[in-house]
């Protein structure tokens, strides 16, 4: 063997004890041998309820995006207190009041808990159940490695300070992606899950009634639109019960509808609106609306799939929890 075939090996061996050395990563199939049925149960359980209630599936895929971006992708969202602070949890920040379907997450997790006790994560469980409910209702599908590992924390504080607030402007929102490793095209991508759901007066009523404290509506939010929603769904400005389809006519389909509103400039919340106020973003959406739905799905997965990684807890950082609402004890 030559000089080259010896470095060859040494450089071999390094990496290889690099790799294992390295942190335990995210893998697909990760509970293969641990618990074989688990992503099946999951599936299974999703196909077979999601249709008595579709519009959860936006609501998990919104759990889904607070989660990753609030101390990685843990279940900390699904917390209902934390064990070390007296600090509210997340749930209940105000960004997180209209969060439905806890419950469906909960069941998931005992149908897993009788199959194998204390071996699937409640973030494995939320990042699955986000992927598979939104694929039952005809969204696009991404690929979602396992093996997250549960965190033991959830503060308010936290979900304040990084989940983007609905009046955020352009340089917040870059800001606060960029925080979590996604950049202007992931920005842009995941905001798309804005074609499907429904949003409550309350999240963009200044925008109709008195925007910057001007007493006047929002100039950059089309006329008609504010004369429709006023006369129609946001009859006042303190309502705050009333919920709007975000997507007018498609709410319950995953499409490239939501770009389409946005460069009529009916994007419903600022931070939509402010998709377009950027030459590079707005170049962006225009290309997505010159492509195909297929086209738009398979580049929603490539960002979907890096939300889904943030900051994940592997090996044996953080826990299984029993329950995804509270931690081991
Ligand atoms: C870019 C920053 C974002 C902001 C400022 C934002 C803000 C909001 C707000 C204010 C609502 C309405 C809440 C309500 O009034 O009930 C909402 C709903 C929703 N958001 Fe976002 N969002 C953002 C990004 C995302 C991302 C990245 C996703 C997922 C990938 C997402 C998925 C959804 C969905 C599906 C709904 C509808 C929920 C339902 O029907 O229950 N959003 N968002
Ligand atoms: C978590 O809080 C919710 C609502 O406050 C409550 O319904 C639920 O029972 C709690 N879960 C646990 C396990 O304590
Ligand atoms: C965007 O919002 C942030 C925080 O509210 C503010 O500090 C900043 O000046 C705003 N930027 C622009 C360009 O309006
Ligand atoms: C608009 O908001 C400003 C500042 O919050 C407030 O002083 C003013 O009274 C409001 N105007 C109306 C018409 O509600
Ligand atoms: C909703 O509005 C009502 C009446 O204006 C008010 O009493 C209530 O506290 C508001 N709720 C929230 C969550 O802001
Ligand atoms: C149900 C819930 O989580 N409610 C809280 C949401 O956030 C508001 C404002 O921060 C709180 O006042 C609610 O108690």
């Amino acid at each position: 063997m030559g000089v080259i075939g010896y470095f060859g090996i040494i450089i071999f061996g390094i990496l290889a004890f690099m790799g294992s050395s390295t942190e335990a990563q995210l893998q697909m199939g990760f509970y293969a041998k641990s618990c074989p049925k688990a992503e099946k149960i999951v599936h299974d359980f999703v196909n077979k309820h999601i249709h008595n209630a579709p519009s959860l599936a936006a609501s998990f895929i919104r759990m889904n995006f607070h989660d990753c971006f609030v101390r990685g992708c843990d279940a900390s969202v699904l917390l209902n207190s934390s064990s070390s602070s007296g600090e509210k949890p997340e749930k209940e920040a105000a960004p997180n009041l209209t969060i439905r379907g806890f419950d469906f997450i909960d069941r998931v997790k005992s149908l897993l808990e009788a199959e194998c006790p204390g071996v699937v994560s409640c973030a494995d469980i939320l990042a699955l159940v986000s992927r598979d409910s939104i694929v039952a209702t005809g969204g696009p599908f991404w690929k979602v490695p396992t093996g997250r590992r549960d965190g033991v924390t959830s503060r308010l504080s936290d979900a304040m300070a990084n989940i983007p607030p609905f009046f955020a402007n352009f340089t917040t929102l870059q800001t606060q992606f960029a925080n979590q490793g996604l950049d202007l095209k992931d920005l842009v991508l995941l905001s798309g899950a804005h074609t499907i759901g429904i949003a409550h007066c309350s999240s963009f009523s200044d925008r109709l009634y008195n925007f910057s404290g001007t007493g006047l509506p929002d100039p950059s939010l089309d006329s008609e639109y504010v004369a429709n929603l006023r006369e129609n769904k946001c009859k006042s400005p303190d309502d705050n019960t009333t919920k709007v389809e975000m997507d007018p006519g498609s709410r319950n389909t995953f499409d490239l509808s939501y770009y389409s509103l946005l460069v009529k400039r009916r994007g419903l919340f600022e931070s939509d609106a402010a998709l377009i106020t950027d030459s590079v973003s707005l170049s962006l959406i225009n290309q997505l609306l010159s492509g195909s739905v297929e086209d738009f799905f398979a580049e929603f997965a490539n960002s979907m799939e890096k939300m889904i990684k943030i900051n994940v807890k592997t090996g044996t950082v953080g826990e299984i929890r029993k329950h995804c609402a509270i931690v081991n004890s």
